[in-house]
């Protein structure tokens, strides 16, 4: 049964549906539940949010990328789906919220350059606030310049890049070796992360971490900003 709500959450992101008034890409389905329909029953049911996004959210927008590569979806279609996915996000917000309160340390995160791919990056700053720590988002598209002097004045313990695409991954180390020519790389722990990266190109460019999803985006956090408190 729990298994079912997630997959239907997945089929929903897939067809692009918030709501049971929203059509999908297939005929006849409105009246059917839509993701914050089925998000609600999900969290009636107890489901683990960490499933909810994993398997649900993020399992749904890999088949996007999957139709998208085949063709057999557009842009607008990939967008429906984000939309759903930020709808989703929006509701579980709250419950993965902490109390703020002692917080354990300020994170930066961006999007690089010519880069507007964001739901992966605001599911990791959702993450580490709902983990205690206070997160910057700096947005997408984000020029290597305004994040370093962001670096520079906040004074982050980490500082976290996203990029989707292959064209604006080399970005990420820019930003690092524009850290480096500013003098402020040794101030900062630099962790990357997007569908394309992986732990060996985060090394290539002298990252000091890597997360595949946004949990081990909080569990690498965890480990370098306990190594970086004053
Ligand atoms: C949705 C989407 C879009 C939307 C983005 C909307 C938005 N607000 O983000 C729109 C329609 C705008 C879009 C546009 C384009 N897209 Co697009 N898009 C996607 C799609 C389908 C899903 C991305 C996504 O949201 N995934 C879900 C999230 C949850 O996963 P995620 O981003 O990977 O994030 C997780 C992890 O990677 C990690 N993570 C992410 N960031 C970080 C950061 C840190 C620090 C850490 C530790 C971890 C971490 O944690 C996240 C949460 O678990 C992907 C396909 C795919 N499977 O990736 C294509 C995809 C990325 N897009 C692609 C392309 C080609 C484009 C366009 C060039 C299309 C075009 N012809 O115009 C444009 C480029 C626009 C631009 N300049 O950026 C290609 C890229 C191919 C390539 N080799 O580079 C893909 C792979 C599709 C494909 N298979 O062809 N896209």
């Amino acid at each position: 049964m729990s298994e079912d709500i997630i997959g239907l959450i997945r089929e929903n992101v897939i067809q692009g549906r918030i709501t049971k008034d929203d059509e999908g890409m297939e005929e006849g389905m409105v009246g059917q539940p839509g993701v914050s329909e089925l998000l609600d029953s999900a969290l009636a049911a107890g489901l683990p949010i960490r499933d909810i996004i994993t398997k649900g959210l993020s399992g749904g927008m890999d088949v996007v990328g999957q139709k998208f590569e085949a063709g057999e979806y557009f842009i607008p279609d990939m967008l429906a789906s984000a939309e759903a996915v930020g709808a989703a996000m929006e509701v579980l917000q709250p419950r993965l919220a902490s109390s703020g309160i002692d917080s354990k340390g300020t994170i930066i995160v961006a999007t690089v350059k010519d880069d507007l791919h964001d739901i992966g990056k605001n599911i990791v700053s959702i993450l580490l606030r709902g983990a205690g720590y206070i997160v910057k988002d700096l947005g997408n598209n984000i020029d290597t310049q305004v994040i370093v002097d962001a670096v520079r004045k906040d004074k982050p313990q980490v500082l976290g890049l996203s990029a989707l695409l292959t064209s604006t991954m080399a970005r990420m180390g820019d930003v690092i070796q524009a850290l480096e020519e500013s003098g402020l790389r040794d101030q900062v722990k630099v962790i990357v992360g997007g569908a394309p990266v992986s732990e060996e190109f985060a090394r290539s460019i002298g990252a000091d971490g890597y997360g595949a999803d946004g949990f081990q985006a909080v569990a690498v956090v965890e480990t370098l900003a306990s190594g970086t408190q004053s």
